[in-house]
């Protein structure tokens, strides 16, 4: 395998052979290091794609059937295609600021994307390093986040299901509340693998910040939210790199460490994505 660095976040791998376990170690170390890595001239079936995330960890099925891959339901889909009524997956999944799972008790440890029709124009994945987002906040913000903490939820962002038609909105966000309840996490803690120490917010699922008396604080919410530079609507602050991709690759990121937005093409071309997330060893 070869390892070389690109413009912005992370590496690009070529020639990894994922039945070689110096270069799955490899691959991984590369994760945790460079956080995202994007693996070339990847031509894998859904079983040989969910193959390679249990080479990195084990993989976790999403909780929603609605995103499951008909035939291996461990791989989420995202895809603007339907047939009819007929579709599989969701279309314009992510596009808000997120870190996946962040509003489960644990959160993904790593994230593979897999594309299977690229479109010609705007498909890519914003990025931003809440790593570098915590060295980079004054010592006034660093300080005022200490001992906050930061509830998270996808209140906003869960998609309503074909089954939820008729249903009352306030009945859905009842349930939604009932079955994923906001989940506190110290705003800034330490990253397992590296001691990093990540400011783990993000626009899309984090609700609230509260102090040690339990206050909420939507004011340093916002100043921090805008200091990472998720509030930035033109996608031009220093902090958010564009991933783009090409057909036969295969991105893989470190989902703690990062928050992530899918661009989605605005034109009516078709667009699929696979997607497999794994937890990486028992410890949360
Ligand atoms: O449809 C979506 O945008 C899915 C989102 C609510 N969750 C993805 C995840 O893994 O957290
Ligand atoms: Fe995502």
């Amino acid at each position: 395998m070869r390892i070389t660095r690109q413009d912005g976040i992370g590496v690009i791998a070529e020639n990894f052979d994922s039945s070689s376990d110096e270069d799955v170690r490899a691959l991984k170390e590369a994760v945790y290091r460079d956080k995202i890595v994007v693996l070339k001239g990847q031509e894998l079936d859904p079983r040989q794609f969910l193959a390679l995330g249990t080479r990195l960890g084990t993989p976790q099925t999403y909780y929603e059937p609605i995103y499951h891959h008909p035939e291996v339901p461990e791989i989420f889909v995202s895809s603007n295609v339907s047939d009819g009524d007929k579709r599989v997956g969701v279309p314009k999944t992510g596009k808000f600021w997120h870190s996946d799972y962040q509003f489960m008790p644990r959160a993904f440890d790593i994230t593979l994307i897999y594309p299977q029709v690229v479109p010609s124009k705007n498909r890519g994945t914003f990025f931003i390093d809440l790593t570098k987002a915590y060295e980079n906040l004054s010592e006034e913000l660093k300080v005022a986040v200490k001992d906050t903490t930061a509830w998270h939820t996808v209140r906003h962002y869960f998609k309503i299901r074909p089954s939820d038609v008729y249903r009352p909105l306030s009945e859905i966000i009842e349930e939604v509340d009932a079955k994923t309840p906001p989940v506190p996490l110290p705003t800034a803690h330490p990253h397992r693998r590296t001691d990093e120490t990540i400011l783990y917010i993000s626009e899309g699922f984090t609700l609230s910040l509260t102090d040690a008396d339990g206050r909420e604080q939507p004011e340093l919410l916002r100043e921090v939210l805008e200091s990472t530079g998720q509030l930035d609507r033109t996608f031009e602050h220093p902090a958010i790199h564009l991933q783009t991709y090409d057909e036969g690759d295969l991105l893989l990121w470190d989902n703690r460490s990062l928050v992530h937005r899918a661009l989605h093409t605005a034109t009516d071309e078709p667009a699929v994505s696979y997607r497999v997330t794994i937890y990486d060893g028992a410890e949360a």
